[in-house]
């Protein structure tokens, strides 16, 4: 069993630094040079895509195709919806790509590992939890679904730029504050259900961190993002590491 874990691309094109290191990544799954049995997808690959619509699907096919011969390989691929890849899960299922929208848990070999995009990490932000909400509604996923995808892709360009501006000034001054609420959430989480390990993402912190609760161990790891270092993540039953790829 080897799992590789990645989140946080935000990829908005097919000619760019990440999105080409991202595919070389891929090929070496398929092509056995990296021994793996999953890859974890865990939301926010793509910078904006909303919907299940022919342009995103063009605008990405290289990646698509990518993930569809790993898939192929015999290795098997999970997708996770982030706030930035909403409404996707239509397409990917209907490519055979096993996709999910709320924290999920799953057996890894003996490892019993939780995963989750990690947007509903931070419970203050009243904001985004009503933004999640409305975006989330079944009449909403119908029309992403319905609405032309260039003006989807206009308001969501408008949308993404400005979370990001407030955001990435936001984590150079608040890293501390959202370790803390990373580990605080994992802690609710392993209340509700427990596991070995949780994965999220979203934050765009990496953070490894073993928590305590009733003297049962469990594990915290936030995958970060690929706007400082592409790394994505491995685990065996016996081993895990960080792996910047290039
Ligand atoms: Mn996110």
């Amino acid at each position: 069993m080897k799992v590789w874990l990645l989140s946080d691309l935000h990829l908005k094109t097919v000619n760019e630094r990440n999105g080409n290191i991202l595919l070389r990544f891929l090929h070496s799954l398929a092509r056995g040079e990296r021994e793996a049995t999953h890859l974890v997808m865990l939301g926010d690959i793509f910078d904006f895509w909303v919907g299940d619509h022919g342009f995103y699907t063009k605008q990405f096919q290289p990646y698509i195709d990518a993930v569809l011969a790993v898939q192929k390989a015999g290795i098997k691929v999970i997708y996770f919806e982030g706030n930035h890849d909403v409404h996707v899960k239509k397409f990917w299922d209907s490519v055979g790509i096993e996709t999910h929208v709320e924290d999920e848990y799953f057996q890894f070999g003996k490892l019993n590992v939780r995963l989750s995009h990690g947007d509903l990490i931070n419970p203050n932000d009243h904001k985004y939890l009503k933004y999640r909400e409305f975006i989330r509604r079944p009449l909403l996923e119908k029309l992403a679904h319905i609405l032309p995808a260039r003006e989807l892709t206009m308001i969501g360009k408008v949308a993404s730029r400005k979370s990001r501006k407030r955001s990435s000034h936001y984590r150079r001054h608040n890293e501390d504050q959202l370790i803390e609420l990373i580990r605080t959430y994992a802690e609710k989480c392993f209340r509700e259900k427990p596991f070995d390990i949780l994965f999220t993402g979203h934050m765009h912190v990496r953070d490894d961190w073993v928590g305590n609760i009733d003297g049962r161990a469990f594990r915290s790891v936030n995958l970060g993002s690929w706007f400082d270092v592409p790394q994505v993540f491995w685990l065996t039953e016996t081993a895990s590491d960080w792996e910047t790829v290039g």
